[in-house]
């Protein structure tokens, strides 16, 4: 491991940039902020005085060419990952690159194609689940075999709201479903075979047109079933959790409490059973700052941890599917390349 801090460059600066900055800057060992970008410059200007040592430069692409900048957060959205992926690989440095890995599939397989060329893995995709502490404890239960083999998985995802009127049908599989595929990939180790998305009655919170909540299921390479709820208008608070149904046992991450549960929106404030969180940045406080320790770590060594470049890759690729199965309500195949050739 490097004897060094790893100088560190965040490119957007919105909710999770500005959240990964006091990160890097105030939370983690062995890494500073040496640099911020986004095209609002006045914010990422903002942003870059409230640290001693960071400076803001305009163009993320200056940003990731920096001499002085060891490894890149790409926390920008989505459409201009791919873009800043390729800058990363090309420069040879690391990078987090928050959800999705890029837009499409075939972006994706540029992204995987460029690291084989490379000669080396450098991207880490911000699937921040696989660092919650019950997360990754309910994946090594699994893996263990000490449960048997895993059947089937539920996973529940609530978000109080979301910006709304953007946040379209679509968005609700691309932005929020996308966690629970790489949940089910995680913990089954196997890839998505094909997904249904059902599309119940909507809300009435949802905006018209928006087809909130939703339910996909997906069915895994060895056969399990995963279902799973993802409604972004709940009106309570952040829920986020998965229960996996084991040939000997079943075991639940992210349950908030024992005993009857229940949550009502009253006020917006109202609960009873015990207070939900507010949104992700508060569920998963612990998760990011675990992710990002994880990442910076590995950089320093040279390595990656945490989802991969193929594993992003393969979440694009469900997703795609799964918008496709949200216009017909039919199941879909995923088509994935053959990682054989990608390596
Ligand atoms: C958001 O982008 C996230 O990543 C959150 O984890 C998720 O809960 C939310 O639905 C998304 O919009």
């Amino acid at each position: 491991m490097s004897t060094q801090d790893l100088r560190v460059g965040i490119i957007g600066v919105g909710m999770m940039g500005a959240d990964h900055a006091e990160r890097v800057a105030h939370r983690i060992a062995g890494a500073r902020l040496v640099a911020v970008s986004d095209p609002d410059t006045a914010r990422a200007g903002a942003l870059a005085a409230r640290y001693d040592g960071a400076r803001m430069i305009a163009d993320p692409l200056a940003l990731v060419a920096d001499d002085d900048v060891d490894a890149v957060i790409i926390a920008s959205p989505g459409f201009v990952h791919e873009e800043q992926v390729l800058a990363c690989i090309a420069n040879g440095k690391f990078a987090m690159c928050e959800k999705p890995l890029t837009m499409d599939s075939e972006s994706s397989l540029r992204v995987l194609r460029a690291e084989r060329d490379a000669g080396r893995a450098l991207i880490q995709v911000g699937f921040m689940r696989r660092f919650d502490p019950q997360y990754a404890q309910l994946q090594q239960l699994l893996a263990s075999g000490q449960l048997g083999r895993t059947l089937l998985l539920h996973n529940t995802h609530r978000n109080k709201t979301v910006p709304n009127p953007e946040f379209r049908s679509e968005m609700i599989v691309r932005d929020s479903l996308v966690h629970e595929v790489d949940v089910a990939r995680f913990m089954f180790g196997e890839e998505i075979t094909t997904i249904q998305v059902l599309s119940p009655a909507p809300t009435s919170h949802a905006c018209e047109g928006v087809i909130d909540p939703q339910v996909a299921v997906f069915t895994m390479a060895g056969g399990g079933i995963v279902t799973n709820e993802v409604f972004v208008n709940c009106q309570v608070g952040y829920e986020v959790r998965c229960e996996a149904v084991s040939e000997r046992g079943t075991a639940i991450a992210g349950r908030p409490q024992t005993g009857l549960y229940t949550t009502l929106a009253e006020g917006g404030e109202g609960y009873w059973g015990g207070l939900a969180d507010p949104d992700f940045t508060v569920r998963f406080n612990r998760a990011y700052d675990l992710e990002i320790q994880a990442w910076a770590d590995a950089s320093r060594r040279g390595s990656v941890v945490g989802a991969t470049s193929w594993d992003g890759y393969a979440a694009t690729a469900v997703c795609a599917a799964g918008m496709e199965s949200l216009a017909s309500g039919a199941p879909v195949a995923v088509a994935l390349a053959d990682r054989e050739i990608l390596q």
